[in-house]
């Protein structure tokens, strides 16, 4: 979920004006470092050595060996139905990339004191890690799936459904969203929109051919919040736009470490995103990043931080510290490099700092008790209020918008005929590592 800069901090940026023409650089990311995913399936492990072993030992004494047992394998099904917690039932969900620091910071990886802080985290990367591969597992059946013409409501629930269910909670019953679930609203936002659209009742707009959508969902478990999107075309000619911020984003998840300093992690994004082009219809266009959109950092429960990082180059000195989690998204455009708030919302949250206000109106009142009991400060949408059985509630939320309790995330657009791309990870900057805990071999 993109964290919008303050209107007020534009004016400090200074963007460089992209020259389009430079050469596309054949920057091809590693993106597979370290991954792991061969704990999923125990019956496969049993085909390698063991069944190697067992032709041997055949050969030798045949009358002893055992006839070997059908154990129904455990495996995800289409849709993804099945909790995570069956397809691992010991809770070694599989880890992200881990990326060992660099410079000063190298001695980590092996450090004493630094392996016992990370071992203290034992809960919290569990966590993180049972919500990332819910995160791959729905996303790889969504990027499979998703097809021009469905609806964006089908789009939409198709990936809720899918989430919910892997975490193994449908959030109906008071409280159960808040131990797992949707981390954030799935953003389906098209085309010169950026962020922050999902569909509200109602709403017909249908997946065209030539759309590019970006599709941002958030899981979380026990709080932790995993952040991660991607950019969905049907038509090639787009292909360099979603390049052009797949890499960018790589960038920023390469120059993340502690110590590093945001402003210039912004510099690195923007100098990979500058230099590539797209055309379309004939027209050659520059790929902008989009300056007002940050990455983030992520705290328990609340999907905005106190840090952001800046997809283009600023004086900001902070620092990248140890225990941070951070989202890196980066954005790309054909069209001004600037959004602004434009149309219905249907993202909410309550605000962490949320004012202690006297309610008047009775129906901003019981609303906010619904908010506190199901998504305290987690973001949520219109739908998630319809699906709890909530009616007639937009005067009352409207109200819980004007005291400050509330924070309204209206979609965030482009100039229109413009198109934009987005992607995102999740990273954990451990005491020993960083951990690009949302990392799939999809992005
Ligand atoms: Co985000």
């Amino acid at each position: 979920m993109a964290a919008q800069a303050p209107s007020g901090e534009l004016s400090n940026l200074s963007v460089t004006e992209s020259e389009g023409s430079k050469p596309k650089p054949n920057s091809s990311v590693a993106t597979n470092g370290n991954l792991n995913r061969d704990s999923d399936d125990s019956d496969e492990d049993a085909e390698g050595p063991a069944a190697a072993a067992a032709a041997t030992g055949a050969a030798k004494k045949k009358k002893k060996r055992k006839p070997k047992k059908k154990k129904s394998p455990v495996q995800q099904s289409d849709p993804p139905r099945v909790p995570l917690s069956q397809l691992f039932p010991n809770k070694q969900y599989p880890k992200g990339e881990e990326v060992e620091y660099v410079n000063e910071n190298r001695y980590r990886t092996t450090d004493e004191e630094k392996r016992h802080l990370d071992n203290l985290n034992s809960d919290f990367l569990t966590d993180y890690r049972h919500g990332a591969e819910a995160h791959r597992q729905v996303r790889q059946w969504a990027q499979k799936n998703i097809k021009p013409g469905q609806t964006l409501t089908e789009i939409a629930n198709g990936i809720e459904d899918a989430v919910r269910a892997l975490v193994g909670h449908q959030g109906l019953e008071e409280g159960d969203a808040l131990i797992a679930g949707m981390g954030f609203p799935t953003g389906l936002s098209i085309n010169h929109c950026a962020a922050h659209y999902t569909p509200n009742a109602g709403d017909k707009m249908v997946l065209q051919q030539d759309d590019v959508m970006k599709v941002d969902f958030g899981v979380h478990v026990n709080g932790r919040i995993v952040d991660s999107a991607f950019t969905l075309a049907f038509n090639p000619r787009y292909d360099n736009l979603l390049e052009a911020v797949k890499a960018a984003t790589n960038e920023g998840v390469k120059q993340a470490g502690i110590d590093a300093r945001l402003g210039e992690i912004g510099g690195a994004i923007q100098e990979v995103m500058e230099s590539y082009e797209v055309e379309i219809d004939g027209t050659t266009y520059p790929i902008k990043p989009i300056k007002n959109l940050n990455g983030h950092t992520i705290l328990p429960y609340s999907i905005h931080g106190t840090k952001s990082v800046p997809i283009v180059k600023t004086n900001d000195q902070t620092k990248m510290e140890e225990g941070d989690v951070f989202a890196i998204e980066t954005f790309g455009t054909t069209g001004k490099g600037v959004v602004h708030e434009e149309g219905q919302v249907s993202h909410y949250a309550k605000r962490r700092d949320a004012p202690n206000v006297d309610l008047r109106i009775s129906s901003a009142k019981s609303l906010l008790k619904v908010i506190d009991k199901n998504f305290g400060t987690l973001p949520f949408c219109r739908r998630y209020l319809d699906r709890l059985g909530q009616e007639k509630y937009l005067l009352g939320l409207n109200n819980l918008v004007q005291s400050g309790i509330v924070e309204d995330y209206p979609p965030l657009v482009d100039r229109k005929g413009s198109y934009t791309a987005q992607f995102e990870h999740t990273i954990l900057i451990r005491p020993t590592v960083k951990e690009v805990i949302s990392r799939g071999d999809d992005y």
